[in-house]
């Protein structure tokens, strides 16, 4: 199949009051992480923080199409997904403060955000080892009959893992319900593709597992949506797994540890131009007649439930001691 033209002709417009929906989503997760960083350069971070900053649109169309029971396996860049699934800004702050009050009680951290009651089944940190756990949600999916759909994210540089290979690889032997969508951000750590992979586009690895594919740049949050949702409904009615390769690009560093000085700012000046908030901006505004006073509006909204998160997770304690060891083993009963 064509990779260009895979969309089911689901229509790709949004609505005034959906693509409001959709902006302020990707808001919510932009003012998120700017107060995160800040938050990391005040030291009360520790360890990994991985911004998601430019990659927004992807989050936020993929938690507009999850039915209850759809699963969301993905890396450590998780912050956009459990905001945009609904998770409370100020639970998952007081996580990445690594507080007693945190999405799973400070244990976690940035890169372990989980909320089973939203579908958020995981941020891994091992690259490429959260596609077979993925292929395992699938695989139950399908065995129990729940009619759910399995969205497996990864970065491009997971593509060069084994065990990426594994996961895949059953999913189409098995026809599971599972999306994979590989968020190509040009760069792993520092290494650009060029240097990564041998071929510049990554889906032509899916007939080999018996997948189709979709391979698109990301620049409108809406057409982002459309495309996923053909991908997700070929995986709940028909077990049709499909590899999705979604161009985009991360605007800070690998981590907030990297000045980023592989690249240059003509590169980066070139996506910003682009960037799909910005872009979600001026289609309120030239499509559905919204006034810069109604933007900013939404803009003082969105920052404030954002600094009343950060204060949220000032509060929380530290978390019991013994706390720590409470995941390490099954309990009984
Ligand atoms: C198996 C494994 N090898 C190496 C690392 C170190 N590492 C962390 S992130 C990363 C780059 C991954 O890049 P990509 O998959 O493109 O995702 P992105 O960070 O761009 O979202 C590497 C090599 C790791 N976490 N796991």
């Amino acid at each position: 199949m064509d990779n260009a033209s895979k969309s089911d002709g689901a229509s790709t417009a949004a609505s005034g009051e959906e693509l409001a929906h959709l902006y302020r989503e990707m808001l919510r997760i932009r003012r998120f992480e700017e107060s995160a960083a800040r938050a990391y350069t005040q030291g009360k971070i520790s360890g990994f923080l991985h911004l998601y900053i430019g990659q927004e649109a992807i989050a936020v169309a993929t938690a507009d199409l999850l039915k209850p029971g759809d699963r969301v396996v993905t890396t450590y860049r998780d912050h956009g997904f459990a905001i945009a699934q609904g998770c409370d800004p100020g639970k998952c702050m007081a996580e990445l403060f690594g507080k007693k009050d945190g999405l799973v009680g400070g244990v976690g951290g940035s890169m372990h955000l989980f909320a089973k009651d939203k579908g958020l089944w995981g941020g891994y940190a091992i690259v490429g080892g959260h596609v077979p756990v993925a292929a395992g949600h699938a695989f139950a999916s399908k065995y129990l009959g729940d009619g759910a759909v399995t969205l497996c994210f990864l970065g491009e540089g997971a593509m060069h893992i084994g065990a990426t290979h594994e996961g895949m690889h059953l999913a189409g032997l098995w026809r599971l319900p599972i999306v994979f969508c590989i968020e190509n951000n040009r760069y792993a750590m520092g290494t650009p593709l060029s240097r990564q992979s041998p071929v510049d586009d990554l889906t032509v690895r899916a007939p080999t597992y018996r997948m189709v594919s979709d391979r698109f740049v990301v620049r409108e949050v809406s057409e982002t949506r459309s495309r996923l949702k053909a991908a997700i409904d070929r995986a709940r009615n028909e077990n049709q797994p499909t590899l999705v390769e979604l161009q985009t690009y991360r605007f800070r560093g690998h981590s907030m540890s990297d000045p980023a000085k592989y690249r240059t700012k003509e590169e980066l000046n070139s996506w910003q131009a682009n960037d799909p908030l910005h872009r979600a901006e001026r289609t309120l505004q030239s499509d559905h007649g919204f006034t810069e006073a109604q933007l900013e509006t939404i803009d003082d909204e969105v920052s404030e439930e954002m600094d009343k998160a950060v204060a949220f997770a000032d509060a929380s304690p530290q978390p019991d001691p013994e706390h720590r060891f409470k995941y390490h083993l099954a309990e009984e009963g």
